[in-house]
């Protein structure tokens, strides 16, 4: 559909429509939509912008990643949906391997996006079919399938657009999580080393470019950073947003 540039909702109206053609080719799943949705809604709390505690948080996932001595990212549908060619980006600079983890993991769909990411230039892409041949301890799932090479022996894992269980599983493993969900109050956001609460189509560019610092030594030695301080702060400015379209209706 053609939608008009001067929509107000223009942006957000393009990425339902990747949404939607995403499905339409089986890489997200039908749940994929809702979570979409309440993706959105937390962007609406937001402003719709990279907040300064979303910007902290990608530069302490930058500098966490590359000095991990076994990176990876684990890829949903709705990750491969959005931004593929910034994973296949983020891989190599870094770098780190990707692995396809899903909730409801299919054959069809384990190859649809592997196919998706290796167009956008991925050469080696975990988790499909045998390679996830390795068990989360306590994760029922099918999320609890992984790579050995992978999410089973890393170090550091970003785990993006998932509320749920794994990311616990994977900290009682003793791995250090990143997630990037823009829900500072999901389940996974609370219980990760490193929460980014910002959408990932304004995330995984923002961490390319803070890795690409990193490497050439840009960013500031004694960088500091408190998780559970930023998602205090996250959350401040969604209340402080929210006051603020109060205010606004009482003054128009
Ligand atoms: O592809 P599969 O089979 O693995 O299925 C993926 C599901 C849909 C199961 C997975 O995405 C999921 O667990 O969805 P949830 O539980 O709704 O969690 C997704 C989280 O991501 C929610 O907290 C959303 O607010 C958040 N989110 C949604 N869209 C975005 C987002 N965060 C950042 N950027 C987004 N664009």
């Amino acid at each position: 559909m053609d939608i008009p540039k001067n929509h107000p909702r223009y942006e957000s109206l393009i990425l339902r429509e990747k949404v939607k053609e995403c499905l339409k080719q089986g890489i997200l799943s039908e749940v994929g939509v809702a979570a979409h949705g309440r993706g959105e809604a937390f962007d609406y709390l937001l402003g719709e912008k990279t907040s300064l505690e979303a910007k902290r948080s990608i530069k302490a996932a930058a500098i966490m990643l590359c000095e991990a001595k076994n990176p990876v990212i684990s890829v949903n549908g709705n990750t491969a949906c959005l931004v593929p060619k910034e994973v296949v980006e983020l891989s190599k600079i870094v770098p780190l391997k990707i692995e396809i983890n899903l909730f409801y993991r299919t054959k069809e769909r384990e190859e649809k996006i592997k196919e998706r990411l290796e167009n956008h230039g991925a050469l080696d892409v975990l988790g499909v079919g045998e390679s996830a041949s390795e068990n989360i301890p306590g994760l029922e799932s099918m999320r609890g399938r992984v790579s050995k090479e992978g999410i089973f022996s890393s170090d550091v894992i970003i785990v993006p657009l998932e509320d749920g269980d794994r990311a616990l599983a994977l900290k009682n493993m003793g791995k250090k999580i990143i997630t990037v969900d823009i829900n500072p109050i999901s389940r996974t956001s609370m219980c990760s080393d490193i929460s980014i609460a910002d959408n990932i189509v304004r995330v995984m560019p923002a961490l390319i470019e803070e890795v690409k610092k990193f490497k050439s030594r840009e960013t500031e030695k004694d960088f500091k950073f408190d998780n559970n301080e930023n998602i205090k702060k996250t959350i401040e400015l969604m209340r402080s947003n929210l006051l603020d379209y109060q205010k606004n209706i009482k003054e128009r």
